[in-house]
């Protein structure tokens, strides 16, 4: 037995005294928000010292917080890439000084598989698929005019839930993909952008949904389509990805009616994989999937809203 306590104490010794360095995009929407809130609260349950630096959403800003993580010498650095390219450099130097990377919610390039010890992040071509099938199931031999609001240019997911969603739709003539453009993953964004296509589609009356790649930039456009005197929820369905709790307060309003989870909870997998790396040489898989789960308005969504507020979003 005191072999086995002694082991216990010498794994929760050896995460007393990790810090790690997390180069975090930035705040544009509920669900960032909400993953770095849940970060802190993961590092704290593990006694392991986390320092966050927000990039607001440049590249550039990520880059320059690695190579201070790396100058003071963390015993990890956590990325969650903004965009999936330019990040050899960087990450060579951490390799080379032997620092641990592990990426958070967004992928880099495959060609940089062996420059990260492990990517904790959801199956983000799924997501887009199951808004794609619930679209199609919603619509069935109905012509439908879909407009997209795609997320940040160069990001992984956005990339992937575009894939996704036009693998859903693919085949089902009736359903038209007729705009496309990034609301950045933002409300204000993602609001200006579907002013533009309500405007550019005759006042919005032919459109027959939106497709967001994150719910912030559907409740941003779902302001647009009031205010231009649409019935989001009705007149055009909605369907989007994070499942934060503002997309619940709309289903229940009758304003949105679909969305698909992403946990915010990406650090507690990512700190278990790092902690028996660092502990016991325990070599993590590549790729840690996190779940999705569809949600619709007959979710009850007043207690979803009500069990989500307060994680930090
Ligand atoms: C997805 C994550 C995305 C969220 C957005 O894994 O990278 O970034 O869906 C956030 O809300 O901006």
């Amino acid at each position: 037995i005191a072999s086995a306590i002694a082991g216990a104490m010498s794994a929760n010794a050896q995460a007393k005294d990790l810090t790690v360095g997390f180069s975090q995009i930035g705040s544009e929407s509920g669900w960032r928000a909400a993953e770095t809130t849940v970060s802190k609260s993961e590092a704290k349950r593990r006694n392991v010292t986390l320092k966050i630096a927000d990039a607001q959403q440049k590249q550039e800003n990520q880059i320059k917080a690695i190579r201070s993580f790396i100058a003071q010498g963390v015993d990890a650095v956590f990325l969650a890439p903004v965009v999936s390219t330019g990040w050899d450099s960087v990450l060579k130097e951490a390799k080379e000084a032997k620092i641990p990377v592990v990426l958070l919610d967004r992928d880099i390039d495959p060609a940089g598989k062996d420059l990260y010890l492990t990517a904790v992040t959801s199956d983000s071509v799924h997501e887009g698929k199951v808004a794609g099938d619930w679209l199609v199931k919603t619509v069935g031999s109905k012509p439908c005019n879909v407009v997209e609001l795609q997320g940040t240019v160069g990001a992984s997911v956005a990339t992937n839930r575009k894939k996704g969603f036009e693998n859903g739709i693919a085949g089902q003539a009736n359903i038209k993909l007729v705009r496309s453009q990034t609301g950045d993953f933002t409300r204000a964004k993602g609001k200006e952008v579907m002013e533009s296509f309500i405007k550019a589609e005759g006042g919005g009356k032919s459109i027959c949904a939106v497709y967001a790649h994150n719910d912030d930039m559907m409740v941003g456009a779902i302001q647009a389509m009031k205010e231009a005197g649409l019935k989001p929820g009705k007149d055009i369905l909605t369907v989007s990805i994070d499942a934060v709790p503002d997309i619940f307060k709309a289903m229940a309003a009758g304003e949105a009616n679909a969305t698909v989870e992403l946990t915010p909870n990406m650090a507690g997998p990512a700190l278990d994989a790092l902690v028996a790396y660092k502990a016991k040489g325990t070599v993590p898989p590549k790729w840690i999937q996190t779940e999705s789960k569809l949600y619709t308005a007959s979710d009850n969504p007043k207690a979803i809203y009500d069990s989500k507020k307060g994680l930090g979003y």
